[in-house]
């Protein structure tokens, strides 16, 4: 059944888009085995775009550990296709030293802090309000960090991406090779999930980089983090119950700590330098060798013992920030300070507007819920 669940939310979900793809099945029920990836054509060579790519026949190699064929492995790359644009949309987001400031934050968050982007969230939260309880108590996460990935990754379902997944990450295992070796891993995490999954490896779309589904997980991240949180027996990333499972999942596994802080902006006192000092996320210091050198926490310090030193270009300066054990965290969704500070902004944001229309007591709102704790559970619960 999970077979043919898949396949109707696959064929569902491109047909929604417009894709117009043929999600046939790779196994059906004459007899074709449905732990075959593809009926293989017999052939191992590679035809298509990627024929005499040297890359893919270490590739097709490298799948045999995994009691993939190398007939049926040439078969699904022969299919694919190479997407010249997927390169030059990774070449643009390469990373360029900065000379600032230059206002890259003040951009940046605008582009996630929208009036649109905090009323959705509390619409996404209010629809599933049952699910973001119930993944809070059991992973620790509250549900705003739950909410502005999905929002920051994909405005809560809306941008899931065209991009045939076979195809981005062919294109980026084979013909980019400043990040091959990552890529071959996601493509060969890929083709496992699809036969796992009995899902045809030409059917799910996402972004152009290969993630997918409402938290934009890459074919590792689902077979790592992935969870059935609505218990109908399938991981499926674009529903949001399992979306919101798996991502508070992915945070706990990552180190998410229940009832720390994410970060707090610091004050920078007269004298100190804050310039001087290496900032970034994957900084630590102690919260009071920062003191000592005339940084320290604005609000409620209370909490852990050491922090990054973030620094953010607001323009005509640059704002700093004190990072904790739950900011690092949120940044193994995204390797970017700025990302992981855009989700902590659209979370706060979009709690202070549940709180506004009495869904979230206020008094609870520093306090993450646990299942140890199950008598301060956050009530999601909107007034009228
Ligand atoms: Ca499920």
């Amino acid at each position: 059944m999970l077979f043919f669940r898949l396949m109707v939310i696959l064929f569902g979900l491109t047909t929604l888009l417009g894709c117009g793809s043929t999600t046939s099945r790779s196994g059906d029920a004459a007899g074709v085995s449905s732990s075959r990836l593809v009926p293989a054509s017999g052939s191992t060579r590679v035809d298509g775009d990627f024929a005499g790519y040297a890359a893919t026949s270490e590739f097709i190699q490298r799948m045999q550990r995994h009691g993939f064929s190398p007939s049926e492995v040439a078969t699904v790359l022969s299919g694919a296709k190479r997407e010249q644009w997927i390169i030059d949309a990774m070449n643009r987001q390469a990373p360029r030293p900065s000379t600032g400031p230059t206002g890259a934050w003040v951009r940046y968050r605008a582009k996630f802090l929208t009036e649109d982007n905090i009323a959705n969230g509390v619409r996404f939260w209010q629809r599933n309000e049952a699910a973001l309880e119930r993944a809070s108590a059991r992973y620790g996460v509250p549900p705003e960090y739950i909410v502005a990935i999905i929002g920051v990754e994909t405005r809560y379902g809306g941008y899931i991406g065209k991009t045939r997944i076979i195809d981005a990450l062919a294109t980026l295992a084979f013909a980019y090779p400043r990040r091959a070796e990552y890529f071959t891993s996601e493509l060969e995490s890929f083709l496992i999930m699809a036969r796992d999954e009995g899902v045809d490896p030409f059917g799910p779309r996402g972004s152009y980089a290969g993630a997918m589904g409402l938290g934009q997980f890459m074919p590792t991240s689902f077979r790592d983090y992935a969870v059935d949180f609505d218990g109908d027996g399938d991981r499926d990333l674009w529903s949001p119950v399992d979306a919101i499972g798996s991502v508070a999942n992915y945070f706990r596994s990552h180190g998410w700590r229940a009832g720390e802080p994410v970060a707090v902006r610091a004050r920078v006192e007269p004298g100190a330098d804050p310039g001087s000092m290496k900032t970034g996320f994957d900084t630590r210091y102690g919260v009071r060798e920062l003191a000592g050198r005339g940084i320290t926490s604005t609000g409620t310090p209370r909490g852990p013992s050491q922090a990054s030193l973030l620094r953010l270009d607001v323009g005509t300066s640059y704002e700093y920030w004190l990072g904790f054990n739950n900011f690092y965290t949120i940044t193994r969704y995204n390797h970017s300070t700025y990302y992981a500070m855009a989700v902590h902004h659209l979370a706060q944001a979009i709690r202070a507007r549940m709180a506004g229309a009495g869904g979230v007591r206020v008094s609870d709102a520093s306090r993450t819920p646990t299942e140890s704790d199950p008598g301060r559970r956050v009530s999601l619960r909107l007034a009228g």
